[in-house]
């Protein structure tokens, strides 16, 4: 049931100076009225959008449970476009947890995760792609991820896939019109006719999808792993990147014996830095577990930084430990980091640092740009700091492919409306084709629909229930 009135706690778990119960449903101002006792005893329904003071206390011990602002808001101005009521409490567990005891005894249901944003999707408020910004903008890492979040709350990106939808609705209504009805002499459209307008949704979608792996690295942040053997400077250059001391650093080899990771702000983007143990042949039965999550959390990395210590000559374990990373795919970083090309090339990208430079320089250059042509080899030192600007700016460089982030900019974030997009490119250029050999307008319609349905799937009309009950159970209770 979903007009059923719903209660929950609304802000964070933990001590506050204020918390917040928000209740919403047909019911949610008979069930917390009784419930509050206002100067002058009113009992009468105090405005909506008003915030009036008093206290709430259980009916059961008469007790006074806390002092409160309680804001009553008609349907449908209201974030789930039922009645609401948001009562302010003083922030203490405790507290919270009474008053929402005492408002679930009057008849409200405790609230699922994400429903109160649900309801505001099933009452037309939000589309399915602008709750789940909600989502985003409240877990969002950055300024920049945070901008692409209300852009999309805005309702900025369901506008451009409402148009490739009606673009492609367009060409649907013309084809079934003279399919259905071909006793009305509706001419049957040729493929000179619907081509252009195909071609109109198609460059929608493929605008979308341009810029959706950039999109995704604003939310989802980049995976990087700071590989190399034990020694070479590592965790000093996590440390250096975060300020902090975090890992720890010693001058005995292999004291970082688990895999650290942090997230530091790269232009925008979410970095996650992973320190990792190192990756060296070991009889130690701890390190070699080290070694393994190395390896692991190289397999898993988007980019490595792959650190050599220019102090002393190329060892042994450099030359393994480059062959290991060429044989797990990291190669030269490519112009960009599109996925598709990622998956042709099956190449991620390495930047090679070589620390240590305020020591006297005994590498070998000329082997190790052997091992690695081509590649970008950045001099650092985490005692001096030398090299760090250059690193951050080659990673930029790397990740980014020289794009900036407009403020405007809409961009697809999400992993699911960039694989609805690309189901609905697939089957607006199956439709293009059938048109070109042509294939039984019927047919051609086919795909069409599964395009159209697919764009829907962002913006929730063709949503299935599985799929509404997936995205809302990963949002806060309260939200
Ligand atoms: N001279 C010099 N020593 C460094 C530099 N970076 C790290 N070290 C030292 O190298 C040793 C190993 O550093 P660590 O970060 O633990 O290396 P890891 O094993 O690769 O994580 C420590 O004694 C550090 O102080 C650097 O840029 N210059
Ligand atoms: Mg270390």
């Amino acid at each position: 049931m979903h007009n059923d009135t719903i209660a929950a706690i609304a802000t964070p778990p933990g001590v506050g100076g204020v918390g917040i119960i928000r209740v919403s449903g047909s019911d949610a101002f008979e069930v917390v009225l009784p419930l509050l006792k206002r100067p002058g005893s009113s009992t009468a329904l105090p405005s909506s959008h008003k915030l009036t003071y008093g206290q709430i206390i259980d009916p059961q011990s008469s007790e006074v449970l806390d002092e409160v602002l309680v804001a009553f808001m008609h349907a449908p101005h209201t974030y789930t476009r039922e009645h609401v009521v948001e009562i302010q409490g003083h922030g203490g567990p405790l507290v919270l947890q009474r008053i929402l005891r005492a408002v679930l005894a009057r008849g409200a249901r405790l609230a699922n995760p994400g429903e109160f944003t649900m309801r505001a999707f099933l009452n037309g408020r939000l589309d399915l792609a602008q709750a789940e910004a909600v989502m985003d903008l409240i877990e969002s890492e950055t300024e920049a991820g945070q901008r692409l979040a209300m852009q999309q709350l805005r309702g900025r990106l369901s506008d451009q896939v409402q148009q490739a939808r009606h673009a492609t609705l367009s060409v649907i209504a013309r084809i079934e019109a003279s399919i259905d009805f071909p006793e009305d002499d509706i001419p049957t459209p040729q493929a000179e006719e619907l081509n252009p307008l195909i071609d109109e949704a198609l460059r929608q979608v493929e605008l979308l999808l341009a810029g959706s792996d950039q999109g995704r690295l604003y939310r989802q942040g980049l995976r990087t792993a700071i590989i190399g053997r034990p020694n070479v400077g590592k965790s000093s250059l996590l440390n250096a990147f975060l300020r902090t001391e975090r890992a720890i650093v010693t001058a005995i080899a292999g004291t970082t014996r688990d895999t650290v990771e942090e997230a530091v702000n790269l232009r925008g983007i979410p970095l996650h830095l992973i320190d990792t143990a190192g990756i060296t042949p070991t009889e130690d039965p701890v390190e070699a577990i080290g070694v393994q999550r190395s390896r692991a959390a190289a397999e898993s990395a988007d980019v490595m930084l792959l650190v050599f210590d220019s102090s002393e000559a190329l060892t042994e374990q450099d030359r393994l430990v480059s062959t290991e990373a060429q044989a797990m795919g990291f190669g030269v970083p490519s112009s960009t980091l599109s996925s598709d090309e990622q998956v042709a090339t099956h190449q991620r990208p390495v930047l090679l640092v070589l620390n240590k430079s305020d020591q006297e320089q005994r590498i070998d250059r000329a082997e190790l740009e052997q091992l690695w042509p081509h590649a970008t080899f950045i001099s650092t030192s985490t005692f001096s700091d030398a090299g760090l600007q250059q690193l951050e700016d080659a990673l930029a460089d790397v990740v980014l492919a020289g794009r900036m982030l407009h403020s405007e900019s809409v961009l697809v974030t999400s992993t699911r409306h960039q694989e609805a997009l690309r189901r609905t490119m697939e089957n607006l250029r199956a439709a293009g084709r059938s048109l070109e050999q042509r294939v039984p307008l019927d047919f051609v319609s086919i795909d069409l629909r599964t395009a159209y349905d697919a764009l829907g799937e962002v913006t929730g009309e063709t949503a299935s229930d599985d799929l509404l009950d997936k995205i809302f159970s990963e949002f806060c209770i309260g939200k």
